[in-house]
């Protein structure tokens, strides 16, 4: 049996029209990281954080899948019917890998169709937006937040990331720039561990070097070649 851990980035979502944060033009554009990405950040202007976010989640709409997400949906649903492992790790709060068939996918920095309550921490599924400060459908109170993980936070899914980590066979970094952890680190801490490591990316990540090897291209058309060879 294999176990694939695969981490992707916002270079995955980048052929479907989804902006990168730290390229040209990223989602940063016009924005200080911190202007938009820190619990201080919305408690200070929340009205400029709600507005990234809302029009991210309605930006949402008007993206489909692209290759690179289908190819992973096709590596899951052949290899899981094997008898093997593969399990996506998302830094990405867009929902493509999921509506390109994925099933096994954690969401490490949330998601941006859910909202969380900051009086009662509970998550529910949100498609509209947040700005004008909707009631908390569990608890009743105006204090819903972007289902997201900001900087100085703690990521989700880590107990459950790590352990596919401690089992993996081969572990895939896929469009990301390696420059935010944990994430960055998942490449060491898998090699360390015995798992093979292949970085996918447009260009060398921040953390290249921790790879046994790296593609350098558009995941769009990386990631279905890696699958056909994976598969074949
Ligand atoms: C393509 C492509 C194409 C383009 N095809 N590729 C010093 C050292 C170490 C850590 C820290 C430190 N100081 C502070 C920290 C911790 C901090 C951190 O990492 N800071 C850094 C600035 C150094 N991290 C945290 O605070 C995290 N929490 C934490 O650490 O808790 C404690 C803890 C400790 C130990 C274990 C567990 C927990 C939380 C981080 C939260 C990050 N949040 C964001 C926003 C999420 C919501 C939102 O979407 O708005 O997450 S920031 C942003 O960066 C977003 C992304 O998920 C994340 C990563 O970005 P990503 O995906 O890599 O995108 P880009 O744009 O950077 O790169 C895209 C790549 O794609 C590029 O390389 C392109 O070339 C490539 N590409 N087109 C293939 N077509």
């Amino acid at each position: 049996m294999t176990k694939i851990v695969i981490l992707t980035g916002a270079g995955i979502s980048a052929e479907s029209g989804v902006p990168t944060f730290r390229d040209a033009n990223g989602l940063w554009e016009g924005y200080e990281v911190d202007e938009v990405a820190t619990p201080r950040a919305f408690h200070a202007r929340p009205d400029v954080v709600h507005a990234f976010y809302d029009a991210r989640r309605a930006a949402l709409e008007g993206v489909e899948p692209n290759p690179a997400h289908a190819a992973l949906a096709r590596l899951e649903r052949t290899l899981v019917d094997a008898g093997h492992h593969v399990l996506v790790v998302t830094q990405n709060v867009d929902d493509l890998h999921e509506r390109a068939g994925s099933s096994r996918v954690l969401h490490m920095h949330g998601q941006l169709r859910s909202a969380l309550c900051a009086a009662c921490g509970e998550r529910t599924p949100w498609t509209s937006a947040l700005a004008h400060g909707p009631k908390c459908p569990v608890c009743g109170a105006p204090e819903l937040r972007p289902d997201v993980v900001w900087f100085g936070e703690m990521p989700y899914e880590m107990d459950r990331i790590f352990a596919a980590l401690d089992e993996a066979d081969l572990f895939v970094s896929i469009g990301t720039s390696g420059a935010v952890y944990p994430a960055a680190g998942f490449v060491q801490y898998a090699a360390a561990r015995g798992a093979r490591t292949l970085e996918l990316n447009l260009e060398p990540s921040e953390g290249t070097h921790w790879f046994h090897e790296a593609r350098h291209g558009p995941a769009g058309l990386l990631v279905p070649e890696w699958v056909d060879q994976l598969l074949s």
